[in-house]
């Protein structure tokens, strides 16, 4: 069909996290004279051996989005991955496609990853297309008013960014004013947890027709990559992330706030909200998700340091870290401020550690595609951080296992925030702990074959000699950091006695990793 100077119109590229019907991309398009491209590749699922119960929850997510789609009147062409003649990858399937259809435009939404993004720019010449690329209005931010809050700032920081995300949604916002007289009650929300009988459950799902063809599938081709794919319970479609939203806000969002840095033995879920992978996949809808949990706070059902709190991760650290990313990127990923080299130990793949922390956050990463915000940053994060593990090796490790995990969300939280890799452009000081922050908020110690209150020796919890190994390892790059100043004395007066035994059990603990 030729019309006007094209054939048969545009050609809608989607990717897999772009699953939201209100997508830029298809914004003003004419259904009768486009087609969406959905694909499945190969190259997607395997540039890091992702976990298997994320490829099956982004497959069938994408699925049941094509099912969507239709049923609103639009022609998908979905190819999937086993389909005949499939090449593996985004650039082979578009080739393909343009030779089906013969489009007079290739459009699709900006990708979330630089990765992509550098793949269509090469497209431009390759095809030699138009290409109509739309910005992806789904953030709060855009790249240009990023740029424009860093220019002529001297220190990122995202406490200050997440005050303008608030004057601009007006979420929580009286007369200009943020309600309850502060911007932060994050001093509420630092308590540990008990178990509990009446521990809230997230909201799981049956696997429908659909997400049985696609489990099916991902245990024939991906039997070698990491993690249990089944129980599979996650919502793929968006009623079903609307369901999982609702039952958090009215269910777990009342102590969200309290028990946000608790960690416990068997509870992989306390009361976060599992919302991170329906949110990035483009099920729910960020800012939707935010004025649900305020109007909690409104109605009376959840206290302000919850839904402050929870609204702080969204439009504060969700928005700063995605500004961050496309700020620095390409160079940030080769960023690694402490030259650290270590390969990543092979227990992060297995969980057979003695270290009950350890065992627990990677156990349950294996199981479930998931840890909380926590475990992450505290026990997995920390420990690479304290014992030198290669900022890039510990990135794909997070960028594979976890349900969530997209570089532009991912990379900055790893190699930032966790890491330090990026020397305190994203967090003013290292999240860099011993063995009694982890007792403190957790129950794991009690469980553990090491002792948390011994410093050195066999015994002793390897987080008490390997965070004074760090705290010494790197004293010319950290010594001058006014958050460090404290931890720095506390050191050097020690007395060279008990530096040695840390450092001589620091190194026997290396030694043998
Ligand atoms: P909740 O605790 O219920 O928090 C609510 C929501 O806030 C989350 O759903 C998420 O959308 C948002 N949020 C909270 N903290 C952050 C943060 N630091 N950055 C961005 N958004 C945040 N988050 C991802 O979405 N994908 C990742 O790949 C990812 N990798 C991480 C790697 C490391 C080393 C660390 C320390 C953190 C990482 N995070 C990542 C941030 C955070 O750990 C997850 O967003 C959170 O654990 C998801 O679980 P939840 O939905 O139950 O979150
Ligand atoms: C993560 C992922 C996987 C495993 N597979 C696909 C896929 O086959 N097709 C697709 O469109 N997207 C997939 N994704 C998500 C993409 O990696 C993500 O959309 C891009 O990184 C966006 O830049
Ligand atoms: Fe982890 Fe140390 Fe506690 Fe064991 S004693 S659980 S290694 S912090």
């Amino acid at each position: 069909m030729i019309l006007g100077e094209f054939r048969i119109g545009d050609l809608i590229l989607i990717f897999g996290d772009q699953l939201s019907t209100s997508i830029s991309s298809l914004e003003g398009a004419d259904k009768d004279n486009a087609r969406v491209l959905m694909v499945e590749v190969m190259e997607e699922a395997t540039y890091v051996r992702h976990h298997k119960k994320k490829i099956a929850f982004l497959f069938s997510a994408m699925r049941h989005f094509a099912v969507t789609l239709r049923l609103a009147g639009w022609d998908v062409d979905y190819v999937q991955l086993d389909d005949g003649g499939n090449t593996g990858s985004f650039t082979g399937e578009l080739m393909r496609a343009i030779g089906r259809h013969e489009p007079g435009r290739v459009r699709m939404t900006e990708p979330s990853e630089w990765r992509v993004r550098d793949l269509i720019n090469s497209w431009q010449v390759s095809t030699g297309f138009t290409l109509e690329v739309c910005e992806d209005d789904r953030f709060i931010c855009s790249h240009s008013e990023f740029e424009t809050w860093v220019d002529g700032r001297k220190q990122l920081r995202m406490e200050y960014f997440y005050r303008e995300m608030r004057q601009k949604t007006g979420l929580l916002m009286d007369a200009g004013k943020p309600v309850g007289g502060k911007w932060n009650f994050d001093a509420d929300n630092r308590k540990s947890a008990r178990s509990d009988i009446f521990m809230p459950k997230p909201l799981q799902f049956h696997p429908d027709a659909i997400t049985q063809d696609v489990l099916s599938l991902v245990n024939e081709r991906f039997a070698d990559h990491f993690g249990d794919l089944e129980p599979f319970w996650f919502a793929t479609t968006r009623t079903g992330a609307e369901k999982a939203r609702d039952h958090f806000v009215h269910n777990v969002l009342p102590a969200f706030g309290d028990y946000q840095d608790a960690m416990l033995v068997g509870e992989k879920f306390l009361y976060h909200s599992l919302l991170s992978f329906y949110m990035n996949a483009g099920l729910l809808d960020p800012l939707e998700t935010c004025k649900r949990v305020e109007a909690a706070y409104y109605s009376g059902h959840a206290p302000l340091n919850a839904v402050e709190g929870f609204i702080r991760q969204i439009i504060g650290w969700r928005e700063y870290v995605r500004g961050i990313y496309w700020l620095e990127m390409p160079d940030y990923l080769e960023q690694n401020f402490f030259g650290a080299v270590r390969p990543l130990p092979e227990f992060y793949w297995t969980g057979q550690t003695d270290m009950a922390c350890m065992r627990e956050a990677i156990c349950q990463t294996r199981e479930e595609a998931y840890a909380h915000h926590i475990q992450r940053l505290m026990i997995t994060g920390n420990f690479a951080l304290l014992v030198g593990v290669a900022p890039k090796a510990i990135h794909e490790w997070y960028l594979a296992v976890y349900a969530d995990a997209f570089e532009w969300v991912e990379l900055p939280n790893t190699l930032g925030m966790s890491q330090y890799a990026d020397g305190g452009l994203l967090g003013s000081k290292p999240y860099a702990a011993s063995g009694n922050y982890i007792n403190k908020m957790s129950n794991y110690c009690k469980q553990c074959r090491f002792d948390v209150k011994q410093k050195t020796g066999d015994q002793a919890c390897p987080f008490n000699s390997l965070y004074w190994d760090f705290v010494n390892r790197n004293a010319d790059k950290l010594r001058t950091n006014p958050r460090m100043a404290q931890v720095y004395r506390t050191w050097e007066r020690m007395g060279q006695d008990k530096q040695r035994d840390y450092l001589g059990s620091a190194a026997k603990f290396l030694d043998e990793l």
